[in-house]
């Protein structure tokens, strides 16, 4: 029997908490088993048979890209949850739907799947299509797994927006770490049928009806068909409001243990159909189960890289976990609404350096000058040039500026000796042309 054993601490960034991996892995069979636990978040879970997190996957938890500052990520959350504050409000004109974005994304079996109904047999719970903690805690697959609590605790209207992770395929649009956001419902006979004249007659339910491919047994046709109406205008209208008028989709039909009717939305994006959402009318059993049966349902799930990489143009889903700065600065914008066109990055490594000086007294001196002067000399090698830092000197009254210069080449890598002379070069002709004096 062969028997790694091995320890690691993984410390993501200064707010994120500490995720700690200690375990015992036998690549044969499990040894000591007992003694053998994964703390995540600060809680210890047992592993067992079940348990295949991988240290990549963990490495992910706590980086909350869909609230990080000025993400692309985050950015389109912020225009989905404000259309949704200014599409459904009440009378006082305040919003309806509430918005739950940082719940752990460590849930249990029995939220992301069986109280959505999903068969003890489906293959969506297999080992090689989840991230099982153990066999009873688990790295939500979907946000849907916070609808059955949310909904008990008497919520009719709100956003779920967190990571989820699964076993999915690897390519330009699948990732095993994406964003959803998830949405729910819920409606009344009266708020359902409002805007229709003598609607006393018409309700929600009929008893001694069978399910057929339009609705669920217990829901009358036109109960569901206004809620179908409601929901697809609203996921039109949230497109259209992302991406425009024009917009090119088509709403295909679906299976969804959770929901009856249900649907994907597609829109056209590089000569292709790409899927940005599932949805439906939620079962029934699952509002009784919550403590809402007096209502109907909608709800849907969309992937929130997909969207940004519709309107960003952004070509490759992995992009958004990038830590490099020519990416992530082309987003540092305060609006979210901004209209931003991702320019490719060169895939060669970057090289930074700093750069100090006191600035001239006398003559005047402007920060573009400089970042005209670093252009000239450095060229297309330049691809970022960043006020770090100002500084006053508190006895002299100097001030000094602190830039950080990002090289690099888009069709190589560039050797350490060449950026430093490029950046030995532009102190000089920083020093003799705008009279700078280097710290
Ligand atoms: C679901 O996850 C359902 N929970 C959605 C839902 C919610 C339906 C409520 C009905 C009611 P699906 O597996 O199709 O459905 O994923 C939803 C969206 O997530 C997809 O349309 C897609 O935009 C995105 N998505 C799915 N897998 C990936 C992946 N590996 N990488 C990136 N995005 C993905
Ligand atoms: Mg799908």
């Amino acid at each position: 029997m062969i028997r790694q054993r091995y320890k690691m601490f993984v410390n993501i960034g200064h707010s994120s908490p500490k995720v700690l991996l200690c375990r015992t892995i036998s690549i044969a069979t499990q040894t000591t088993k007992s003694s053998n636990e994964v703390t995540l978040f600060n809680q210890r879970y047992p592993i067992d048979e079940w348990t295949n997190i991988s240290e990549n996957i963990i490495s992910k938890l706590g980086r909350n890209l869909h609230v990080a500052q000025y993400h692309p990520l985050s950015h389109i959350r912020k225009r989905i949850v404000n259309y949704f504050y200014a599409e459904f409000h009440n009378r006082n004109g305040n919003p309806v739907f509430s918005v739950y974005d940082n719940i752990s994304p460590i849930v249990t079996v029995a939220q992301n799947f069986d109280s959505l109904l999903v068969p003890k047999t489906h293959p969506s719970r297999q080992k090689s299509d989840c991230y099982y903690i153990n066999k009873d805690t688990m790295l939500r697959a979907h946000t849907t797994a916070h609808q059955t609590e949310l909904i008990s605790m008497g919520l009719n209207n709100f956003l779920v927006i967190g990571d989820v992770y699964r076993k999915d395929e690897i390519d330009s649009t699948h990732y095993p770490v994406f964003h959803q956001v998830d949405a729910v419902r819920l409606c009344t006979a009266e708020e359902v049928f409002q805007n229709v004249n003598n609607s006393d007659s018409l309700k929600l339910f009929e008893h001694r009806s069978l399910e057929t491919n339009e609705k669920q047994a217990c829901h009358t046709l036109e109960s569901v068909k206004v809620m179908e109406h409601e929901l697809k205008n609203t996921l039109i209208n949230l497109a259209k409001s992302l991406f425009g008028p024009e917009i090119k989709y088509r709403w295909v039909e679906q299976y969804f243990p959770f929901t009856h009717p249900s649907w994907e939305l597609e829109v056209y994006y590089n000569d292709k159909w790409l899927e940005i959402l599932g949805c439906g009318i939620m079962r029934q059993e699952i509002l009784e189960k919550s403590g809402a049966s007096e209502r109907i349902g909608w709800a849907f799930g969309l992937g929130l890289e997909r969207l940004a990489m519709y309107l960003y143009d952004i070509p490759n889903i992995k992009l958004f976990w990038s830590t490099d700065t020519g990416f992530l600065n082309q987003f540092k914008v305060d609006d979210p609404n901004t209209a931003i066109k991702y320019k490719q990055v060169s895939i060669y490594p970057q090289c930074i350096n700093d750069i100090s000086f006191w600035l001239p007294e006398g003559t005047p001196y402007s920060s573009n000058d400089f970042y005209d002067l670093v252009r000239e000399v450095g060229g297309d090698r330049v691809e970022q040039i960043i006020l770090k830092d100002v500084f006053r000197h508190p006895e002299t009254k100097k001030l000094s500026h602190c830039y950080t210069i990002v090289y690099r080449h888009m069709e190589r890598t560039l050797s350490k000796r060449e950026v430093s002379n490029i950046h030995e070069k532009v102190k000089k002709v920083a020093a003799e042309k705008l009279h700078v004096t280097i710290r």
